[in-house]
């Protein structure tokens, strides 16, 4: 039996992030959605005791215990042998520092807080609310804009070059819903690199055992 275990929901991107981490990095663990709540409910206690403020993921190592997605996955890089998750070279991992705060900051808020989940959680009336679609229009043209930043490094292969690192682990879990999302697949079409690199995310082991499996009727209804 492990003594890695990553408590999360299976349809969180961020638990998804760190348990892609832990397959990159090769080490066994168990994830558990045990009396984890669900989405829109408040914590449970069992959360609660691990994180006082009630989020997933929570990577529990031994008697450690720890929380927020990038600390996870740099405590995954840095104590367990096995595949780097990051460069090697001191300006590369500066830069991938950056990446992973921009993920963190900025790319979670846009894309997943701000554009997918309300896409998901409103309804039919109130998506063709027109302050509701003016509120979207305005998200999409921001996501855009993001995608086109991305796309630059992204022409290198990852966003870190030819290695598959930590950022990449945040951002492609990000770009799996909103390509699910009505225009979602036009925005990505607009930054090829990022599109490409999401073909590739999707064709990886990591990816294949985290796929959320998102139902048809969520899609359908977004
Ligand atoms: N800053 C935290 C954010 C974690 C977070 O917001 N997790 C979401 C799932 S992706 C969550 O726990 N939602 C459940 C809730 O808010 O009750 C991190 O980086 O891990």
């Amino acid at each position: 039996m492990s003594d890695v275990t990553i408590i999360g929901m299976p349809r969180s991107s961020l638990t998804r992030t760190v348990r892609i981490a832990c397959l990159e990095k090769e080490i066994a663990f168990e994830f558990s959605s045990r009396n984890v709540q669900l989405p829109g409910q408040p914590a449970t206690p069992e959360v609660l005791h691990s994180n006082p403020f009630g989020k997933v993921p929570v990577l529990k190592h031994g008697s450690f215990i720890l929380y927020e997605t990038s600390a996870i996955c740099r405590y995954v890089d840095d104590n367990f042998p096995g595949p780097l998750l990051r460069p090697v070279d001191a300006s590369k991992v500066a830069r991938m520092n950056q990446w992973i705060s921009l993920a963190m900051t900025r790319l979670d808020q846009n894309i997943i807080r701000n554009f997918v989940i309300p896409m998901v959680l409103t309804d039919d009336a109130q998506r063709h609310d027109p302050g509701f679609a003016n509120q979207m229009n305005r998200m999409a043209d921001i996501i855009r804009h993001d995608l086109s930043v991305l796309d630059a490094p992204y022409a290198d292969g990852w966003i870190c070059g030819d290695r598959f690192t930590i950022p990449d682990m945040m951002i492609m879990p990000m770009i799996h819903y909103l390509h699910a999302m009505p225009g979602g697949p036009g925005m990505l079409a607009d930054a090829p690199n990022v599109e490409d690199a999401f073909t590739r995310f999707k064709a990886r082991s990591s990816a294949a055992q985290t796929d959320p499996l998102l139902p048809e009727k969520l899609l359908k209804s977004a």
